[in-house]
């Protein structure tokens, strides 16, 4: 179970302020680290406390973002060296507790160089810092043996058409990509680089806005055989898709990768980054991941946060036990319901008409527009639909939970 899951503790929204979000909770936990004047010293108490927090918890992977480990510098040499000096820190601390690294990221959004994009940024020389920050962050995520390294674009997208130039800011992020890939080969990464998708942040718009868009991206850019997606449940209803939606496009465009777990107030649309807490829903997710043949490198990483009023450290063990509990019952159910061939082959058999020899040959490209028309003018008959079932599809769900 353990293995199948690849749970990750995210370093994130358990142990930095985060600055953007309203919903943080920050300044509410007793966060020892927050009184030491050297960031550096900080730094290290909040790695004493993490690997104590995720050693506690027993969740095998954890991911961070540079500046969640590491304090940006005073120059853009300061905050290199600040990083490297903590992938010595953190490389110990894995070593003592046996915790890997399941992806490294950069958080080139939130310093205010970054507001009008990353590698999208209508200045070449933030796009250059951008291109320093992400090059640390591969190489910090291979020293401490990482699997993957993830791209959020927090900040690639625009607040306003009126002073952007879309063809320039995708053909910035193109090439940025590209060498992203070409130095993920050079230093031998084992697994994935992946992006995650969001639609907004709240910025008008994000160039990743879901699974489909970022395909779309890749093919332009020569990509998609190179890329993956990590997927986050939030913002694929942030986008207006379920979280299987995005799981399921992802497996038919081979691009699944890895997901971040969470999910969002269906009421007040933002990206809250709640824990999980709804079976049958999981249980949906985890059936996809399976049906896709499950992670290779990828896992489950907690991108989630207990609410502002969870004040307590003991809040974060309710957080994390209570949604690995839900992962867990969740990938049980999705196992049984493929175990059990629930839906048999509802599925195939709704397609089955394509195996006729003559709808393989029109898939094929041997018959035009006319053919097949003329054909069924010659056949002169109507077809009625069949069932969809739906209704009892979900209660087989529902039956397995
Ligand atoms: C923000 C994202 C971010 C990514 C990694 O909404 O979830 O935390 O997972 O940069
Ligand atoms: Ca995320
Ligand atoms: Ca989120």
């Amino acid at each position: 179970m353990k293995e199948q899951l690849r749970m990750a503790v995210c370093y994130w929204h358990n142990f930095c302020w985060n600055g953007f979000d309203p919903f943080s909770h920050s300044g509410t936990l007793q966060r020892p680290w927050f009184d030491i004047a050297d960031p550096m010293q900080a730094a290290k108490a909040k790695a004493d406390a993490a690997f104590e927090f995720m050693s506690k918890l027993g969740l095998p992977y954890y991911c961070f973002h540079d500046r969640d480990v590491a304090p940006e510098g005073l120059t853009p040499k300061d905050s290199a060296n600040n990083l490297k000096a903590m992938v010595d820190v953190l490389g110990q601390k894995q070593a003592d507790t046996g915790i890997e690294l399941l992806w490294g990221t950069a958080n080139a959004f939130s310093h205010r160089r970054f507001m009008s994009g990353a590698s999208t940024n209508p200045n070449p020389e933030i796009f250059s810092l951008a291109a320093l920050q992400v090059r640390e962050a591969m190489n910090a995520t291979k020293a401490l043996g990482g699997y993957n390294y993830v791209l959020w674009g927090g900040r690639e997208g625009y607040e306003t058409l009126l002073n952007t130039d879309l063809r320039k800011e995708n053909a910035q992020y193109g090439r940025f990509l590209n060498m992203v890939v070409e130095h993920k080969y050079k230093i031998g990464l084992p697994g994935h680089i992946l992006i995650e998708p969001k639609p907004r942040e709240p910025s008008k718009h994000q160039y990743d806005f879901d699974v489909a868009t970022v395909y779309g991206f890749l093919v332009q850019w020569g990509l998609e055989k190179e890329v993956k997606v990590n997927i986050e449940a939030n913002h694929a209803t942030l986008a207006g898709h379920s979280f299987e939606h995005e799981i399921a496009t992802a497996n038919s465009l081979g691009l699944f990768g890895s997901i971040d777990m969470n999910r969002g107030d269906m009421q007040c649309g933002w990206d809250t980054d709640q824990f999980p807490n709804n079976i049958p829903e999981t249980a949906v997710a985890m059936y996809y991941i399976l049906q896709g043949g499950g992670y290779s490198f990828g896992g489950t990483n907690f991108d989630a946060k207990a609410r502002r009023q969870s004040l307590d450290a003991e809040d974060m063990f309710h957080a994390h036990i209570g949604g690995i509990d839900v992962c867990a019952r969740g990938l049980l159910i999705a196992e049984q319901l493929i175990k059990e061939d629930k839906w048999g082959d509802f599925v195939e058999q709704r397609y089955a008409g394509w195996k006729n020899p003559y709808y393989q040959e029109v898939l094929a490209g041997k018959h035009s527009l006319d053919s097949v028309a003329e054909r069924t003018l010659a056949a002169n008959q109507d077809v009625m639909p069949s069932s969809g079932r739906q209704e009892y599809l979900e209660n087989l769900i529902n039956q397995a939970c």
